[in-house]
Order: C-alpha cells, then structure tokens, then sequence
C-alpha cells in the first residue's frame, strides 16, 4: 500500500520526496497549500502537533510521523537503506542530518523571509541569516573536503536533508564559488535521477496555488498567525 505524504513542494518536502525517489517506495502526495494556511486545519494539527509540512502517514504500520529528520529515520529503518544500522557511520548520519534539522534549514528559512518575503526590509536581519548561512556553508566545506558524503563514504540520509537546503542558495543570494568541495558535493547530490525526480515530485501544485494576498498576510504579514 501506497505511503501518504502530506506536503508541498519545499525544501523541508523535498528532503522527503528525494528519499521516496530514491528507495524507489510507492507513495501518494497529499497537498498540503502552506500559502493558503492549510497546515492550520484542525485535521492537519492531529497529525503534525507543529503545524508544518512535510509528514508521512504509513499504511502498513499505521505509524504517521512528522518532522522531516523523524521521517527520514524511519523511512530508512524501514528500508534498511541510506543510513547504517549501527556504528560510526550511522552516528555521522545523524550528526549531520541534526545538524541540518537545526541549523541549515532554520538560518536558511530565516534568511528566505527576510531576503524575499518579508514586507519590511531589514538589512541587519538579511545581514544576520547570510552570515550565518555563509558560516554553515564553510562548515559543510570542511567536512566535504575529507570526505565524499556526509556521513562518510556513503551517500545518506544527512546528504538528502541537506541537498534542499542548498538548492535555492543563489534565491537566498549566496555562493558556492568560495567551496569547491561543496560544489563538488552539491553537482554530485544534483545529477542523481531520484534527487532530480524528489525535486520535480508534485512541483505543478506550486504553480497551481502561487500565494495569494490572504496566504501572504497569514504566513509573512505582521498581524498573520505567525507574527
Ligand atoms: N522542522 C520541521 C520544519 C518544517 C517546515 O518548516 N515546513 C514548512 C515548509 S518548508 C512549513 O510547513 N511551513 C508552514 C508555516 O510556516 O506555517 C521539519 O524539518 O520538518
């Protein structure tokens, strides 16, 4: 049976569909509009207690898990791929994929609304999150030029929670040129066909439901939800 994926098409999302992809496991996506405020639905809330996307309902076990590093570890535990059962390499897959969870993606999110959505512009906060983001890229870069993936010498589920959030550094206004062995890493992770198809996997939903003036002001405005 066909596992439930609510999502949309983001990095947090693409980190799941990218494992999907490449495990080659048979899933169904359920939209899950985060401009229109859908995440904020009472149905939603039962299943991701923190209102955000992605999560995975699988019918085989009936377990549905949500934030995106749970999620990996248990498609992984379930497949037996991308993340060693045991020992130091799976240690360094979860140092990594933590890593990711709690820096990469929130500085790169942070510098996203800032650099992009937000209706005030703020150089001190735009300064802030790309010195930071920058000073996570220089730390990847360190890690990269020792070893061929994350986790060492296979590609992991750290590798899949990263990729995404570099995905978008030029949108986030940042570079790769000053890290060759990131670049390195990033073309690699790129010219995959399962991070291809993660990447492309339900990206007509975006342009079916771009932003509206309601979801701008529920998700960026200063009297939305979220302010
Ligand atoms: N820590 C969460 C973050 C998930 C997250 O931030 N998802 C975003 C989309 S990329 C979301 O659902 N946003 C809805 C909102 O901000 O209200 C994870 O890794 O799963």
């Amino acid at each position: 049976m066909a596992l439930e994926l609510y999502y949309w098409p983001t990095p947090n999302g693409w980190k799941i569909t990218i494992f999907l992809e490449e495990a080659g496991l048979d899933y169904r996506i359920v939209p899950v509009n985060i401009g229109r405020g859908e995440q904020f639905e009472e149905a939603f809330l039962r299943l991701s207690p923190n209102n955000r996307m992605p999560v995975i309902v699988d019918p085989e076990t009936g377990a549905s898990v949500f934030e995106s590093g749970a999620i990996l570890v248990y498609l992984a535990e379930k497949t037996g791929r991308f993340l060693a059962p045991s020992g130091p390499a799976r240690i360094a897959a979860l140092e990594w994929l933590f890593w990711q969870v709690g820096g990469l993606g929130p500085m790169g999110g942070q510098l996203g609304h800032f650099r992009n959505y937000a209706q005030v512009k703020l150089d001190y906060a735009i300064e802030r999150y790309a010195n930071e983001y920058d000073r996570l890229l220089s730390v990847l870069e360190r890690r990269l030029s020792t070893v061929p993936f994350l986790a060492g010498t296979d590609y992991s589920i750290a590798d899949m929670a990263t990729w995404p959030w570099l995905q978008p550094h030029e949108r986030l206004g940042q570079s790769l040129d000053p890290y060759p062995a990131v670049r390195r890493w990033f073309d690699t992770l790129a010219a995959r066909p399962g991070v291809q198809r993660g990447l492309e996997a339900g990206s007509e939903l975006r342009e079916a439901g771009g932003l509206d003036d309601e979801a701008r002001r529920v998700l960026f405005g200063q009297k939305g939800r979220r302010s």
